[in-house]
């Protein structure tokens, strides 16, 4: 394995897998099956969602980083140079540079649940950057909520970009919000948040039904994943990528749809998939400003100020803890 750069720090959070089993199992045994979005990210997946950002449909990583590149001064005015930027599901990091770019901010935290992936894209970091330090998180930010002790928390920026907020229902996105405002730290901390915006429900559906299938691998990986992971034996020939609007919960969903009856293993239980019965695999609600407000405001932040792009597809939002 390579040297890592001295100014890259790498921690490993708690990360049980029973948790994850229970977890499987509780979804996949509900009325409506359900896997947690989550478990896309292996490295596989990772890479996957990264192709799936560089095809045509997908509009939001590109519309997000053009609002980034518009806005980044205002946005950071609030930094100084004890500024921790905090980035939970930092992915491969990218969404981040353009902050970085900033020489205020000296101080990157990303944290990943996607290990290999997150450690291999802060190597390159830190390399590039040798005036930068970063504290590379391998774990779930779902689960924990406490960071090193080696990162400050004088005035951290909570860097949520992306619309990954989006995968939670309102109920828990809240409840996660809650928890970054922890992470913010006591004092001055600030949480810069991206968010996917209603639209025409033709370029919603096309997003998540590219050309070149690259979200119908994404969406089949998580199955090869929990195989690998947790040993749950599916069957990933007997599904079909389907993902559509559901205009009444203003979110796109997910589901792996089961072709023909298909059998499933999850820890010692062993059940069956009816032809015909999906398992729902990601929700992605797309939020007013208005309403994703209402509900950070819920969560205990106060509206600094917000931006969108020409055509009012996304949004990103600045908020005080
Ligand atoms: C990374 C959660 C924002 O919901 O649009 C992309 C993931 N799923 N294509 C999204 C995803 C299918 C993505 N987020």
């Amino acid at each position: 394995s390579q040297e890592s750069p001295p100014n890259l720090r790498v921690h490993h959070l708690h990360d049980p897998v029973d948790d994850d089993l229970e977890l499987v199992r509780s979804g996949i045994s509900a009325a409506q099956p359900w896997l947690h979005p989550k478990f896309f990210y292996d490295a596989r997946g990772s890479a996957l969602f990264d192709a799936i950002t560089a095809t045509p449909e997908y509009y939001p990583t590109r519309t997000e980083a053009a609002i980034f590149a518009r806005h980044i001064d205002e946005m950071l005015a609030y930094v100084d140079d004890r500024t921790v930027l905090v980035e939970p599901g930092s992915g491969n990091c990218d969404k981040a540079l353009t902050l970085l770019r900033n020489e205020k901010l000296t101080h990157y935290a990303p944290i990943e649940i996607s290990r290999d992936f997150l450690v291999e894209c802060c190597r390159r970091l830190a390399s590039s950057r040798p005036n930068l330090l970063v504290d590379a998180i391998c774990g779930d930010f779902t689960r924990s909520h406490l960071l090193p002790d080696s990162i400050p928390d004088e005035g951290r920026l909570i860097f949520f970009p992306g619309s990954t907020i989006g995968n939670f229902d309102p109920q828990h996105a809240q409840a996660l919000l809650h928890n970054f405002r922890g992470l913010a730290g006591p004092s001055g901390g600030h949480l810069l948040i991206g968010t996917d915006l209603p639209k025409d429900q033709a370029t919603l559906e096309a997003a998540y039904n590219d050309a070149q299938g690259f979200t119908a691998q994404f969406n089949l990986n998580m199955l090869v994943h929990l195989n690998q992971r947790l040993d749950c034996r599916f069957l990933p020939e007997d599904f079909a990528h389907k993902a559509f609007y559901n205009a009444d919960l203003g979110r796109i969903e997910m589901h792996l749809v089961c072709k023909r009856d298909t059998p499933v293993r999850v820890g010692e239980d062993q059940l069956t998939l009816a032809a015909g019965q999906s398992i729902h695999t990601e929700s992605s609600y797309k939020y007013a400003p208005n309403a994703f407000l209402e509900l950070a405001q819920g969560a205990g932040f106060e509206p600094v100020a917000h931006w969108t792009d020409p055509k009012d597809w996304f949004a990103v939002h600045l908020m005080r803890a």
